[in-house]
């Protein structure tokens, strides 16, 4: 297979509410889409995760589309690829910036599938025709709002409520949820925002029978989640520490989770999530997939991923409506009763809505 083409697009699109984590609230995305086209002009998409700032990691929009512009692209561009698991070597010369990587690979990954006309979910190694989903919920200034959101979210059928949390914006918070909610599957996600420091509230949120706390600890740490691990009944679970396969090797083997929020962006992409799955399959940690206010796009590659087998917990796939008046694929995702269904079409099984993507492009570069 040779990509004889590719786009680049620089999108922006404005979500219908603002999303507010420990590290900031966005609601404006400004995004880049990537398509590869073969020899036949069958074209593959990716998106890249990044947001405009880089508050969740070191990467932003801007540098990833230098990454890919100057650095990435030369080295797919007209060449002769067998299969995509081969982009992650040739793309490891250069370090890090994994969602540029992943951009590419994802784009080249559903123009594989779809030239072999399979599902990218088939060709991933997928074994599941419908996934479950929850929801991730933003901090909000007055905790009502969020209580009204949950019950909307858990009458809409979602699998798991995920709430934001912060420093001043925790126990009290899960307390209410609790007094409202007793039964609910439900999690915190701090994003980084404690340290060892804040033991005490660590601890104390053991009694809100919660399924995992998401990173609670800074972003690459695996000894002090270890500590920390030891001395808390819930189970954490990774996000920001998770790079690579070995990332995710030395925080088994140090206890540092006891689950593992896989994005794809964020481990440079399908190849080496798979790596990480069967290496967490085997060491018996549940994966789930995690959200980063994708457009369609996303979130049909983070569909095909999750029908993985080891991915056992809700992921954060919402429907597009959670965040979009109008999404860029058709049909757009519909979560129906907290289940997704995978698309049995070849590669992404959506179509892009080229229209609505012209529409929010703000910068396009075509390399041949
Ligand atoms: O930590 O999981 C996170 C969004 C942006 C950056 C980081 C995170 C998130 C989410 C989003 O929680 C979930 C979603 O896409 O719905
Ligand atoms: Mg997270």
């Amino acid at each position: 297979m040779k990509v004889n083409e590719i786009i680049l697009y620089k999108v922006q699109m404005k979500m219908r509410n603002p999303f507010t984590t420990s590290f900031g609230t966005e609601q404006d995305r400004l995004f880049l889409l990537v398509e590869a086209k073969n020899e036949e002009g069958i074209s593959g998409w990716g998106e890249c995760v990044t947001s405009e700032r880089p508050l969740y990691s070191e990467e932003f929009t801007q540098s990833s589309w230098h990454m890919l512009e100057e650095f990435l692209i030369p080295m797919v561009l007209k060449k002769e690829i067998q299969h995509p698991d081969e982009l992650q070597e040739k793309f490891n010369m250069y370090k890090r910036n994994n969602m540029a990587k992943s951009t590419l690979e994802a784009a080249i990954w559903d123009l594989y599938a779809k030239s072999k006309g399979e599902p990218l979910s088939k060709a991933l190694g997928g074994v599941k025709s419908t996934v479950e989903v929850g929801i991730s919920l933003g901090i909000e200034d007055n905790v009502d709002d969020l209580l009204k959101s949950i019950q909307q979210k858990t009458d809409e059928g979602y699998r798991r409520i995920k709430v934001k949390i912060k420093p001043g914006k925790d126990i009290n918070v899960l307390q209410q949820i609790r007094n409202n909610f007793p039964d609910i599957p439900l999690m915190a996600d701090a994003n980084s925002a404690y340290t060892l420091k804040d033991i005490d509230t660590l601890k104390a949120m053991d009694q809100f029978n919660l399924m995992m706390i998401e990173q609670p600890l800074t972003a690459g740490d695996l000894i002090d989640h270890a500590k920390l691990q030891k001395q808390i009944k819930t189970p954490i679970c990774l996000d920001e520490s998770i790079h690579s396969y070995e990332d995710a090797r030395q925080a088994i083997e140090l206890g540092s989770c006891k689950i593992i929020n896989m994005k794809v962006g964020r481990v440079g992409g399908l190849t080496q999530a798979k790596k990480i799955h069967d290496l967490c399959e085997k060491e018996n940690i549940p994966l789930w997939c995690g959200g980063m206010l994708e457009s369609g796009i996303g979130r049909a590659h983070n569909m095909a991923i999750t029908t993985l087998s080891n991915f056992k917990l809700p992921g954060d796939t919402a429907s597009s409506s959670r965040y979009w008046d109008k999404d860029i694929i058709e049909p757009e995702v519909v979560v129906e009763n907290g289940q997704l269904h995978v698309p049995d079409r070849p590669g992404i099984g959506f179509d892009v809505n080229r229209e609505e993507i012209k529409k929010n492009t703000i910068e396009m570069k075509v390399f041949r």
